[in-house]
């Protein structure tokens, strides 16, 4: 499958159908009245986070969704069929941003969950609504109200627990196989990955997901290499494993490329928490890993952790020290979601909730 992590779409709610003016007709009763029945409501555009899905590639393809417009009215008070939804079936993570991608109107985070983004337009009334007793064969009948339409950015942040980081080459993602039964590609030559990949890791009974991300180099945030586009997929981890290639002549000036590239990156990239390995010590002289440890722990001031993703050494440590963190976060999710919860029930003041509404962007609703 192909990867793709921002596409433009056009979206449009369908239109309302016309009311209807028509007058009942029929042998031997006389002055039958108004009988034009109302148009149908247009469809919405839903959202909708699915599971199975780690690619927008499909909007690649098709960019323009419209929703069914509603049908008209008709006689003997019949009112016309509301139009189909148009539903876009979205990975989780996907953000939807606007047209100048600086509001994010929905954040779909979780499986399952439904955004009515536009409601579709309202039918219009048929004659029989406007009879009165002063006016009793009403020819108004109104059009039905437009949907609305708009374009916006779909943006997908892949969600995982883990990030992997390092210059190309680090072994990142021979990391990745050998922890979890991803299969990305290997190779002697930097940027072997092009597009992020994710594997699910298991430390005793807890499974997290890891994101293998491109290596990064200097000058990234300015569009070097495959710039820095692709850390938005560890914008949401709760940990970074940062890798620094343990056979290269100086393994703490790598440490410090890479974290002035998070630095410029922003996202609060920077302040996350972060593990550091020196990978690859099985290509190393064992007395050389010492050495190497202290030039890296002195440049961060910090332990540094050493592993081989080709003999194994050091990766249980690796994941152990990764799942601290993650079950840090899981369980402050849940808390605020908890809390979300009893929030919502009793709401504290209520211009501070329509405020928040604004802010969102507002015209959408969770179903
Ligand atoms: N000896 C040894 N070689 C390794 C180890 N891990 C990775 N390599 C080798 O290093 C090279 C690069 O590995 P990758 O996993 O593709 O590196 P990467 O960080 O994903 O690189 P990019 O995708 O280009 O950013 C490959 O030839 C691997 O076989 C290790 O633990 N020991
Ligand atoms: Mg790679």
């Amino acid at each position: 499958m192909k990867f793709l992590d921002q596409a433009k779409v056009f979206l449009k709610s369908g239109d309302g159908g016309p009311g209807c003016v028509s007058f009942r007709r029929e042998a031997f009763i006389e002055y039958g009245g108004p009988d034009g029945g109302d148009g149908g409501r247009g469809g919405a555009v839903v959202l909708e986070c699915v599971d199975g899905l780690n690619t927008l590639i499909d909007y690649r393809y098709q960019q323009h969704f419209k929703a069914d417009s509603g049908r008209p009215g008709s006689g003997g008070n019949r009112s016309g069929a509301s139009g189909g939804d148009s539903v876009l079936r979205l990975p989780v993570g996907t953000q939807v941003l606007d047209d100048d991608r600086e509001h994010v109107i929905a954040d779909l985070t979780k499986v399952g969950e439904r955004i009515v983004l536009m409601k579709g337009g309202d039918g219009g009334f048929g004659n029989a609504h406007y009879k009165t007793s002063t006016n009793q064969a009403p020819r108004k009948s109104l059009p039905g109200w437009p949907g609305e339409e708009m374009w916006v950015w779909l943006r997908l942040k892949l969600i995982a627990d883990a990030g992997l980081i390092g210059l190309p080459n680090a072994g990142k993602s021979t990391f990745l196989s050998s922890v979890t039964r991803a299969r990305p590609k290997i190779a002697d030559y930097p940027f072997t990955t092009l597009h992020p990949g994710l594997g699910v890791a298991t430390v005793g009974k807890e499974e997290f997901v890891i994101a293998d991300i491109p290596g990064l180099i200097e000058g990234a945030s300015e569009g070097a290499g495959l710039g820095h586009r692709f850390l938005g997929h560890v914008e949401r981890c709760a940990v970074l494993l940062h890798l620094v290639d343990a056979t290269q002549n100086d393994p703490a000036a790598a440490y410090r490329t890479v974290r002035q590239e998070l630095e410029e990156y922003g996202g609060g990239l920077s302040d996350k928490q972060e593990i550091v390995a020196l990978s690859k010590i099985d290509s190393v002289p064992e007395e050389d890993i010492p050495v190497l440890v202290d030039m890296v722990q002195e440049e961060i001031g910090r332990e540094v952790i050493t592993l081989s993703a080709i003999s194994g050494a050091g990766l249980d440590t690796a994941l152990s020290a990764l799942i601290g963190p993650v079950q840090e976060a899981r369980r402050a999710r849940k808390d605020a979601a908890a809390k979300d919860d009893t929030d919502f029930s009793e709401p504290e003041d209520e211009t501070e909730a329509s405020e928040e509404t604004g802010k969102t962007g507002a015209g959408w609703s969770p179903v």
